[in-house]
């Protein structure tokens, strides 16, 4: 009797489909994060539907989604529960909070992925984040019969050692943890760095399923602007540039533009420093900064910044907080003189999406460089400028902004977008649609 009781709750299982039959390949694509914040996974979902296979995109449903997602027929988004507020404040310790909200993650994964989302013949998980996220997606896999790939974005322990300490004892369990899940939970590894997938292979994750690098590419939506006069309407229209539209059309002002998510693993103060230094050298061209993005360390630079501005350590240079429109966002990339770039990558192995993002939009890039992938995507004196420190940064600036440096700006741009012209689609028909069973 119990034994049919237990049978009963088990999920559904996914029946292969037979040879020659038209069912079409199902994924079932996972980001314990906020979907509309995941672009790589948005166009993971995107181009499984464009070869006609069917995706259930799982996540937190916060802010809007990609166009071509919502308006996908073979596209269908079902939203995680957030966890209660009370496990999201800071009041309560992180040791009493940390484990409450992944025991509700965890019951919110099994009752999405085993039940309410059909059996998919693919369950496609980005990591991080990994806790609770790889074990729940094993254990579903297990039951329902679905093959399992993870997409390495980076390591969750790198990124927690980098928030809460090397030395926290959470640290060392989600290493373990996240090692072993490596070892035993996938079909397939994706990772986002060639350098990344030799090191799955090493001590101490020794990930012994096949691997595949599939670099981030930017979307349709990133591309060169055309004609100075589409530029110059833009400028003239967004409300952070209308005022000084001519001064950037004329070459005078320089437009630099860097996104963040505000998290402890970008040193904005770093660029905050290399700005006080630009104005200290009284260089030739006022700057406009914009920095685009939300995220937990906002108000505390913004208040960094009215401090420079009050002090008047900061003549001649503008610094805008900004949230954009994924559309203006692109655009103002491709109307921009340089972007910059400050992602630490916590593991070393990957790379910033945003400067793919800039590559699409043809614009050139100065970005902190110190980690083993950085060359995979920014080639210096091609498309872009690595620096270290503030007043490496602070160099390039006076370099790239004056009129001397003019020639050297115009090469790089034609080198990103050289690089940015190499696109998510052909990439991810390449690498990623023999791998599902998919065809063009
Ligand atoms: C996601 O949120 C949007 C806007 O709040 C809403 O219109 C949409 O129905 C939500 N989607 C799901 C799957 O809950
Ligand atoms: C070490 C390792 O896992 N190598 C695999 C990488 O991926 C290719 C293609 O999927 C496999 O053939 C390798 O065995």
């Amino acid at each position: 009797m119990g034994v049919i009781f237990v049978f009963a709750l088990l999920p559904s299982r996914y029946t292969p489909q037979a040879a020659g039959s038209r069912q079409p390949v199902s994924v079932q694509i996972l980001v314990l994060g906020d979907i509309g914040r995941s672009p790589r996974m948005q166009y993971h979902a995107i181009s499984v539907a464009k070869h006609g296979g069917h995706v259930d995109l799982i996540g937190y449903n916060e802010s809007s989604l990609h166009p071509d997602l919502s308006n996908s027929a073979n596209v269908r988004v079902r939203a995680l529960a957030p966890p209660p507020a009370a496990l999201r404040t800071k009041s309560l310790p992180f040791l009493v909070t940390g484990p409450l909200k992944v025991l509700w993650q965890v019951g919110t994964l099994i009752w999405m992925l085993a039940y309410q989302a059909p059996a998919a013949k693919w369950l496609l998980v980005q990591n991080p984040p990994s806790i609770p996220t790889l074990a729940i997606a094993m254990l579903v896999s297990i039951l329902r019969n679905t093959q399992l790939v993870i997409d390495w974005h980076n390591y969750g322990w790198t990124i927690l050692a980098g928030t809460k300490g090397p030395n926290h004892p959470f640290v060392e369990i989600s290493k373990v943890y996240e090692c072993v899940m490596g070892q035993v939970a996938p079909t397939v590894n994706i990772t986002v760095t060639a350098a990344m997938a030799a090191q799955l292979k090493e001590e101490p994750y020794k990930v012994t399923a096949p691997i595949v690098t599939l670099h981030d590419r930017p979307a349709a939506i990133f591309k060169p602007v055309k004609a100075p006069s589409e530029r110059r309407a833009f400028l003239e229209r967004l409300p952070e540039t209308k005022d000084v539209a001519a001064s950037i059309m004329s070459g005078h002002m320089k437009l630099l533009v860097s996104s963040t998510s505000w998290t402890p693993d970008e040193d904005f103060s770093l660029f905050l420093d290399a700005l006080v230094r630009y104005a200290e050298m009284e260089a030739e061209h006022p700057i406009l900064a914009i920095i685009t993005g939300r995220g937990p360390q906002k108000a505390h630079y913004e208040e960094q910044i009215k401090l420079l501005q009050t002090q008047g350590k900061l003549p001649n240079i503008q610094i805008l907080t900004a949230w954009l429109s994924m559309e203006d966002y692109a655009a103002l990339l491709s109307c921009a003189d340089l972007g910059i770039c400050l992602h630490m990558s916590s593991s070393g192995v990957d790379l910033p999406m945003k400067v793919v993002d800039m590559f699409g939009a043809g614009l050139p890039v100065a970005a902190y460089s110190k980690y083993a992938s950085f060359g995979e995507l920014v080639k210096e004196n091609e498309n872009g400028c690595g620096f270290e420190t503030s007043s490496e940064l602070a160099a390039i600036l006076v370099r790239l902004c004056s009129s001397s440096g003019a020639d050297e700006l115009r090469r790089l741009r034609i080198g990103a977008e050289k690089e940015g012209s190499l696109r998510w689609d052909e990439e991810w028909d390449r690498v990623l649609a023999p791998l599902f069973g998919l065809s063009s």
